[in-house]
C-alpha cells in the first residue's frame, strides 16, 4: 500500500513569517506520521514562507523562468532548509525519512511538461525509507528556471508510483464553500466560484490549482486538515474527497 501525502506549506510554516516553520504544527504531523507507521509512504511539502517569498522576490513562478543561479539558488536554500526541518522531525521519532531534492532530478521540457524521475523514490521505498520532497525551483528548457509545486510532485509521484491512497493536508479542514467542507468534488467546474485565491503569497496558485491536478488522477484523494492527518494515516476518508468521474 503507497500513500502519497502532501503537507502544505502552510501547515508546516507560519506563512506570514519570513522563513518560519510551524514547529507546533510539524511536531503534532511528524507524530502522526509516526504513529501511523504506514507501509510505503511518502511525504511532500510545500513552501509556505520558504519558497514562496524567495520565488516572488526573484518573480519566478511556474511559468515565469529565471536565469539567475544566485536567485535559483536562494530559493533552493530556503526549501532546502525547511526540507531539512521537515526530515528531522520525523527522524527524532524513528521515521526512515531521506530528503530528496527536485532542482537535482526533476526538470521541465520547453513546453513545460515536467519529468521527475520515480526511481529513486521508488528505490527508497522498496528499502524501507520514507522519501520526503517538497515543491521546489526546477530548470525547464528555453526559460532557465521556474517552479515545480508539491501540488504537481504529488500527482506526478501518484502515477509514477501507482499509489493507492493520495493526501493533501492543507490548513482548512477540506474544500470549503462558504464555510461547509464540500463532501466530494468530481468535477472543477461546479466548484470553480467556491475556490478562492490563496491570501498568503503562493506563486502557484492556491486551492483552484490543487484540485485542478488532482481531479486529473486516477486515485480518489482526500483533501483535509491538521486534525485529521490521522484519520487519513489510519485508512480514512476525512475532509473532501476529490475524484473525476470515468
Ligand atoms: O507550496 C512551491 O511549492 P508549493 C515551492 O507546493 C516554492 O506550491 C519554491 C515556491
Amino acid at each position: 500500500m503507497t500513500t502519497v501525502l502532501k503537507l502544505g506549506g502552510s501547515v508546516v510554516t507560519e506563512k506570514d513569517e519570513p522563513e518560519t516553520v510551524d514547529r507546533a504544527t510539524l511536531a503534532d504531523a511528524a507524530d502522526a506520521v509516526a504513529d501511523a507507521d504506514a507501509d510505503e509512504l511518502v511525504v511532500i511539502h510545500g513552501g509556505g514562507s520558504f519558497g514562496h517569498p524567495h520565488a516572488a522576490a526573484h518573480g519566478v513562478t511556474d511559468t515565469n523562468g529565471t536565469h539567475d543561479a544566485a536567485g535559483v539558488r536562494e530559493i533552493h536554500d530556503a526549501m532546502g532548509a525547511l526540507n531539512d526541518a521537515v526530515v528531522e522531525a520525523l527522524q527524532d521519532r524513528g521515521v526512515p525519512a531521506l530528503p530528496v531534492r527536485p532542482l537535482s532530478v526533476a526538470y521541465r521540457d520547453s513546453d513545460g511538461r515536467t519529468a521527475f524521475p520515480g526511481e529513486p523514490v521508488a528505490t527508497m521505498l522498496d528499502e524501507g525509507f520514507v522519501p520526503v520532497t517538497h515543491g521546489d525551483v526546477v530548470v525547464q528548457a528555453d526559460k532557465g528556471a521556474t517552479i515545480l509545486s508539491g501540488d504537481e510532485i504529488v500527482t506526478l509521484l501518484a502515477e509514477r508510483l501507482g499509489a493507492d491512497r493520495v493526501g493533501v493536508c492543507s490548513t482548512v479542514p477540506g474544500v470549503l464553500d462558504g464555510g461547509e467542507v464540500i463532501d466530494r468534488i468530481t468535477d472543477f467546474e461546479t466548484v470553480a466560484s467556491a475556490l478562492g485565491e490563496s491570501e498568503a503569497t503562493d506563486v502557484t496558485g492556491g486551492m483552484a490549482a490543487k484540485i485542478r491536478a488532482l481531479l486529473e488522477l486516477e486515485t480518489p484523494a482526500s483533501v483535509f486538515g491538521p486534525a485529521d492527518l490521522r484519520t487519513f494515516l489510519s485508512g480514512g476518508r476525512p475532509g473532501t474527497l476529490v475524484h473525476r468521474e470515468r
